[in-house]
């Protein structure tokens, strides 16, 4: 079983990661930790803590000679802002951000200062979900399986993709600072960003995750937690801000016929052919041998500079939000979040088909698996 755990709060000394139940002998470098945790930084939009920290990750164990060994692999990312935090008196924040973990949270463990729930709540903590991601993806890659994202919207400027093949969209993405393969909707994205930041707003959208090269038959569809849509689903909902998710063209396909959705099958080999992916590689909540495509819609940060009417809990009076330091849109961030977070799922699920309890045991019996599925 493939597991993790994150710890660490967005201005404490540092944030933690633990995962167990790797194979052994999966070479894990932290440069190419680094690399990704370097894209969650980026992004056009982005506020000015990003200037003050340099995400690095330490590993602390589970690693020698760069290999992992069976046991867990625990990681470090410092937090620079830390030093300027430490020795200040922050006085109680009481004005809960509408959208934002700080009313329900407070309710809920009875703190009435706001700071704790917010520290904990902070979109800071996907960097060691970025980093737990990044291991999965070396895990993955090994199998042959590649994860990418691409930015499909933000706020009303949207990407006309439908020509796009997949490869091509990760390739542009790769070298857009919103990372959006189409270059005329890239412009309008940044012009969108430029007024919200003027406006002191911010600014929601929607990211796309991919994985291409998923063998059939990752997850099940003999139990409901079993099914990896869901679990897929689950994973990117947990990500700050996500509030919608869909695979495939799933609000589409809901329109249309059932002749016009269902990817019709063609002899082929190894295993019958579709000329279409509107499943988005998802069937009975398993893997179906077609890219795995989601897009998840992530909401307006909550932080917003123009205040927004709230009560403060100090008094119980009417009041309006303060000026807080925040990012004006983080959708491409949250583009690397979210192929952290399938990296993750599927490297449970390859790892839940497969077993093995080193590296070469795990390729051995995927090599194994039977290639050939019709007579
Ligand atoms: C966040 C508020 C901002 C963001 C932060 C998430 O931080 P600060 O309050 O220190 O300016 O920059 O995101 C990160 C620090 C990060 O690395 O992604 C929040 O309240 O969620």
């Amino acid at each position: 079983m493939l597991r993790f755990l994150t710890a660490g709060e967005s201005h404490g000394p540092c944030l933690t990661a633990i995962i167990e139940g790797l194979p052994a002998g999966l070479p894990v470098s932290a440069q190419e930790i680094n690399r990704d945790l370097a894209r969650r930084q980026g992004g056009y939009g982005r506020g000015e803590r990003q200037k003050i920290e340099h995400d690095q990750v330490e590993i602390l164990g589970g690693l020698i000679k760069g290999l992992t060994i069976g046991a867990p692999l625990s990681m470090s990312i410092a937090n620079r802002d830390w030093g300027h935090w430490r020795e200040r008196e922050a006085p109680p924040w009481t004005k809960p951000r509408p959208g934002h973990a700080d009313l329900p949270g407070s309710i809920k463990y009875a703190l009435r200062d706001l700071r704790p729930v917010a520290e904990r709540a902070s979109a800071r903590e996907t960097a060691a979900r970025v980093a737990v991601g990044a291991v999965a993806k070396i895990l993955l890659q090994a199998a042959h399986i590649v994860i990418g994202s691409y930015v499909e919207a933000i706020g009303p400027a949207r990407a006309d993709l439908v020509q796009m093949p997949l490869e091509e969209r990760l390739a542009r993405a790769a070298t857009s600072d919103v990372s959006c393969p189409d270059a005329n909707a890239a412009v309008l994205m940044r012009e969108r960003i430029d007024a919200a930041r003027a406006a002191g707003d911010s600014l929601g959208g929607i990211f796309a995750v991919v994985a291409l090269g998923a063998p059939v038959g990752l997850g099940s569809h003999v139990h409901w937690d079993r099914r990896l849509d869901g679990r897929l689903a689950q994973a990117v909902m947990s990500i700050q801000g996500v509030k919608g998710l869909e695979i495939g063209p799933a609000f589409e396909n809901a329109t249309l016929p059932g002749t016009q959705v269902h990817d019709a099958l063609y002899p082929g080999e190894p295993r019958p052919l579709r000329r279409t992916n509107r499943a988005g590689g998802l069937e009975g909540g398993m893997s179906n041998g077609e890219p795995i495509l989601m897009r998840a819609a992530m909401k307006p940060i909550p932080t917003t500079i123009t205040p927004l009417p709230t009560v403060d809990l100090a008094t119980g009076a009417a009041a309006s939000t303060q000026y807080q330091r925040s990012d004006v849109c983080a959708v491409p961030a949250a583009a690397v979040v979210g192929e952290a977070m399938v990296a993750w799922v599927l490297a449970e699920a390859l790892l839940e088909r497969y077993g093995g309890d080193d590296l070469n045991s795990l390729l051995r019996r995927i090599a194994d698996d039977p290639p050939k599925w019709t007579a």
